[in-house]
């Protein structure tokens, strides 16, 4: 019984993830799913995305939340469109609330949507959105271990961005063992080393950003 209405409720999520893509993918955008721990740099790595990207593509943002508008109103200066959803209490985005989110945006005008998914190692990576992308951050001061503790999004995950690189060498994190593991696991997995305090790695990882933009575009 119990699995049968679990089984219910991810069916359910992926027919509206569907619809979704197809809303992406005839409006030209890009949706990329960003995943990590609460306080990985989630906001800060969309925050320099956003500077970087200026000029070149055209972004939107949905922040999600389980409570307050704090990341969106950091997120304002940027002038972009940035719609914050807060989930009241659940711990990750799912299909429909990302419905209701761009029903409320202008698709056409946009090259990238950024989801900020709730802040969690966990069930995001089980509720698909539509996106075309599924980015996480793993920080540094989380530990080099946390692929096998958490697997899934480690294995679900296009790509990974290790951010807080400025913190390596103040504990025991072994860039080469986190490496190995997430490459054991998941082998086609693109891995970007970034500091959002230094700017180091930034740049290359929205260039790559910007290369999958251009590819989707061309379909
Ligand atoms: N040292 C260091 N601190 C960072 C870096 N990136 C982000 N931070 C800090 O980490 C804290 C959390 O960053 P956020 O960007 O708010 O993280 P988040 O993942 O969006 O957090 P939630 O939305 O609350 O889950 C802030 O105090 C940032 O200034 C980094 O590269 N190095
Ligand atoms: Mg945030
Ligand atoms: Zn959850």
């Amino acid at each position: 019984m119990d699995i049968e209405i679990l089984e219910g409720i991810y069916d359910a999520n992926e027919k509206v993830a569907r619809e979704n893509y197809t809303l992406f993918r005839g409006s030209g955008v890009l949706a990329m799913n960003l995943m990590a721990s609460p306080g990985a740099g989630k906001t800060s790595l969309i925050a320099h995305t956003l500077e970087l990207l200026k000029g070149r593509r055209k972004v939107g943002v949905i922040e999600g939340d389980i409570a307050s508008s704090v990341d969106a109103e950091k997120l304002k200066t940027y002038d972009i469109p940035v719609i914050q959803i807060n989930t009241g209490g659940i711990c990750h985005l799912d299909a429909t609330m990302i419905q209701q989110a761009i029903a409320q945006m202008d698709l056409d005008a946009l090259d990238l949507l950024i989801i900020e998914n709730v802040g969690n190692l966990v069930c995001p990576a089980e509720f698909k959105l539509g996106e075309s992308l599924r980015a996480m951050i793993l920080s540094v001061a989380e530990g080099h271990d946390k692929p096998l503790k958490y697997p899934l999004m480690f294995s679900d995950s296009d790509v990974l961005v290790v951010n807080k690189t400025d913190l390596i060498g103040m504990g025991d994190f072994d860039m080469a063992e986190l490496r190995d593991t997430v490459t054991r696991m998941n082998p086609d997995i693109i891995i970007f080393e970034v500091s959002c305090r230094t700017g180091e790695g930034l740049s290359a990882w929205v260039d790559w950003l910007d290369a999958r933009i251009g590819e989707f575009k061309e379909g």
